[in-house]
């Protein structure tokens, strides 16, 4: 399967040699996508460590990716496809040849599409984001089929949606150009785990000077390190940014001649911000008068003046409004002037990306057409819902069982013996055990990709640095050979996964002039020519060519034109009758040691926290006769999960920090913090609400507390051992109860009671 043509593009140093390095890139979803040498021994790889050339990767990568190697040949792997042999969600297979499996599979498919096509469906996420195995050979596969399309909406549509009817799109800042920016507000991001080479150069920037300030519910391990932390409520973000306006509205710190040339709407916005002062803010948020006062200050009065955003500010109901009114501060102050003054959240729409050439939507069997769409956030509504059913899902580089919202529901739409379900992937996640077919996927090490990335504005080539493990296939591998045996034959499916990379870019455009697949392989990254300072004399992707503070778009859709704050839809303030039940408001933020779900079942990564655990302030704790490192049950209507405690005023009072996400399966009871998360969806882009939840916590019962690490192991995984039929050793049944709201016992996921 090792994409012969990938030969033809230069390799890294010494490829012929029996040690040798190849040029890599870190596929997960995370802003710094690293530049990674993968040194390779006798066919194994032996060492993955960061490329000091490349400028934000400066030699350095983060603890989980250091350790591909153990990820890559770990006892778990999933190294042959798989068929079910117990019941749904058991997680009990038989290993089957690939042949049979993809016929079987392609036949099942067959017979649903030709019923309805629609009612079959592909689950993606990001589990790589490179253009070739993300959704290159999928998409292709998908359209042509005329199945449901997916709205890929779990992580940061919201704020995208929000960015796009501001600035015009996922545009801003040069990351790099932080380092020189006087004042930097890291706003609902915590960089030290999520954003690691960000941190570095905030942290030049500090040496050299800079204030730093954090906005963050949670004293964060970055909100602690830096000069100031304001602590606002979740969910709060809007009413903060409309305030900090307020104040520089009535001091008149404002850039007047910047708003004139390079704005829409001043007035609007003046209007709206003027029913913020600070004192309503500081209820609204939770927080002092001063520091809305402060804040404004320390903004006006800093040049460069710049705001690292990040999507922890849009995972609440108001999270599109609170990224429009963030977005708008550097327009009135004019610090879009400096290329170290601005905001960033996302850079991915600076690349020149060929999306019709890469994904094929005219494949559509009734294009322009296009069939129904289901929204991957309420996965759990459409399995029990949707009309017409959906029959088959597809899911590849996403774990919804462990990641979607309303975990109770998901896994009761998966254990339905009448869908058919086909995972790909590298290990028998949550969702995994749910599959009918269990495919082995190859890692970054395996296969060959390009990438974008959307905190910095390198092009990164991954080249494969070893074959496949065991008969792992690669997505794109995968998908062209189902496209064969369903019979689409157009030129498309037979593409190389060198001929889907280069479809994926717009060669033409001025942003990639005099770049080629071969010569960033060379490389194994390139800059993209943008402007430092892409704003400094306005020229905004939007309709209007200005930073949209009014937007016609929105109005039209008839949603609100102005930023506003949107409150929760879960909050004491926003609905006191649900908080009278479930009064502490639940965030649930990455994990340093974890990207997502990924990396949850490497012992060495988990090791550190041992279990699922939250944070609560002291006052919160003793309110409840709660005391650190006691198990507790953490609940609401929609469900529950086993927490250890750790009791500290880095957690604001009102809050509760549970940290995502791991495996329902290695958490004591069987439940992550997605069992409490609701569908309910944000103000724009149909995103979700996971921190925007209300929840009650309480001891844990006896029986639920048991703390035997080994019993909270993940079965053995799909064996790569000689055909044995494998996995789900049926260690979940030994185990106490589980954390849902009845407290039954049951096997491994069951449907709820
Ligand atoms: N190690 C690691 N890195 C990751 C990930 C991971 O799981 N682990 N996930 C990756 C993914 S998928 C993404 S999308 C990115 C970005 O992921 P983000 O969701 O931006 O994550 P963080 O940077 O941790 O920032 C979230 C911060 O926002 C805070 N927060 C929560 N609610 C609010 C709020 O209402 N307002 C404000 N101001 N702050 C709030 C949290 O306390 C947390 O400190 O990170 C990526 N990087
Ligand atoms: N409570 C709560 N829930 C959250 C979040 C939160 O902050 N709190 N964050 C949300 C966010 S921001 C996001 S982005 C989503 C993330 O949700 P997902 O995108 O589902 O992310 P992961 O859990 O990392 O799962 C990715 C899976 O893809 C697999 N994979 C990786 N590479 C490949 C490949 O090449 N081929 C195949 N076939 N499989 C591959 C990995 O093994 C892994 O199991 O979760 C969301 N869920
Ligand atoms: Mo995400």
């Amino acid at each position: 399967m090792l994409n012969r043509e990938s030969t033809d593009l230069p390799a890294g140093p010494a490829a012929a040699a029996a040690e040798h390095i190849v040029r890599g890139a870190c596929p997960h979803d995370c802003p710094d996508t690293c530049a990674m040498l993968i040194t390779v021994r006798d066919g194994k790889v032996v060492k993955v460590g960061g490329d000091p050339d490349h400028p934000t990767t400066n030699g350095a990568l983060c603890a989980k990716v250091t350790r591909y190697p153990e990820r890559t040949y770990h006892a778990d792997r999933l190294l042959q496809p798989m068929r079910r042999v117990g019941r749904k969600g058991e997680g009990r297979f038989e290993p089957v040849g690939w042949d049979e499996a993809l016929d079987d599979i392609s036949a099942r498919l067959r017979a649903i599409a030709a019923r309805d096509p629609q009612r079959i469906l592909p689950y993606s996420y990001a589990g790589t984001m490179g253009f070739v195995q993300q959704e290159g050979m999928a998409m292709r596969f998908f359209h042509k089929l005329g199945a449901s399309l997916l709205d890929r909406t779990i992580c940061a549509s919201a704020g995208q949606t929000a960015l796009a009817h501001t600035l015009g799109g996922a545009v801003g800042m040069d990351i790099e150009c932080f380092a020189q920016s006087r004042l930097i507000i890291i706003w609902g991001s915590n960089a030290i785990t999520s954003n690691l080479h960000f941190w570095t150069i905030a942290q030049q920037a500090k040496r050299d000077g800079a204030k730093l300030i954090a906005i963050d519910p949670y004293c964060s391990d970055t909100a602690l390190k830096c000069h100031q932390h304001i602590a606002l409520l979740p969910g709060t973000d809007a009413a903060l940014a409309l305030g900090v306006m307020h104040v520089l509205i009535a001091e008149d710190r404002l850039d007047h001649d910047y708003i004139a040339r390079h704005t829409l709407g001043f007035d609007a916005l003046k209007e709206r911000a003027l029913a913020y002062p600070p004192d309503r803010v500081a209820k609204i948020c939770g927080i002092s008068a001063d520091e809305v006062i402060g804040l404004a200050r320390d903004y006006a009065g800093s040049r460069p003046a710049a705001i690292r955003l990040n999507y922890g500010t849009q995972r609440t109901h108001g999270g599109g409004n609170a990224v429009r009114a963030i977005s708008c501060l550097p327009a009135l102050t004019g610090a879009w002037r400096d290329p170290a003054g601005g905001v960033l959240l996302s850079a991915s729409g600076h690349y020149p990306i060929a999306s019709a050439a890469l994904q094929r939507p005219d494949l559509l069997p009734q294009w322009p057409k296009v069939p129904r769409t289901i929204n991957m956030v309420t996965i759990g509504d459409a399995l029990a819902q949707a009309d017409p059913p959906v029959e088959a899902v597809i899911v590849y580089n996403s774990n919804p069982v462990a990641v979607a919202p309303d975990s109770e529901k998901v896994i009761a739409g998966f254990s339905r013996e009448n869908l058919f379900v086909v995972v790909l992937e590298h290990f028998q996640t949550d969702t995994a055990d749910y599959a009918d077919y269990l495919l082995p996927a190859t890692t970054q090490l395996e296969h060959f990709d390009l990438h974008k990335t959307y905190g910095h504005r390198y092009l990164m080539i991954n080249q494969p640095a070893v074959a496949p493990v065991g008969q792992a296939r690669s997505n794109s591998e995968i998908f062209r050979q189902l496209a064969a045996r369903m019979g689409f034959d157009d030129p498309c499916f037979r593409d190389s996964d060198i001929e889907i990379a280069r479809s994926a870019i717009d060669w033409t455009d001025p942003r990639v002039q005099g770049m080629t697949l071969e010569s960033i392989a060379q490389s194994g990254w390139s800059k993209l020519n943008v402007a430092q300072a892409p704003f400094a004399q306005g020229g905004f992707p939007t309709p209007s060519g200005k930073c949209e503070f009014f937007s016609e778009r929105l109005a039209a859709q008839g949603l609100d034109p102005v930023p506003d704050f949107v409150p929760p839809h879960e909050s004491v303030q926003s609905d006191p009758r649900r908080a009278a039940s479930y009064p502490l408001a639940m965030i649930s933020p990455p994990s340093r040691n974890f990207m997502n779900t990924t990396f949850v079942n490497l012992k060495s990564l988990r090791a550190p926290t041992h279990e699922p655990a939250c944070e609560l302030h002291p006052d919160e704790a003793a309110a409840r006769g709660l005391v650190d490192g006691q198990r507790v049950r953490m609940f609401n209507d929609r469900g529950a999960c086993l927490l250890k405690l750790n009791v500290t005023p880095r957690a604001r009072p009102g809050v509760v920090v549970a940290w995502g996400v791991w495996w329902h399966k290695l958490a004591q009871g069987e439940r992550n913090v997605n069992a409490l998360t609701s569908q309910a969806l944000t103000d724009m882009g149909r995103a979700p609400t996971f921190y925007d939840c209300l929840v009650e916590i309480e001891a844990a019962s006896s029986e639920m507390t048991s703390t035997d690490e080994s019993s909270a192991e993940a079965p053995s995984a799909g064996a790569p051992s000689a055909g044995a039929p494998s996995a789900g050793a049926p260690s979940a049944g030994a185990r106490p109860t589980r954390a849902g709201p009845t407290g039954a016992s049951r096997s491994r996921h069951p449907p709820p009671a």
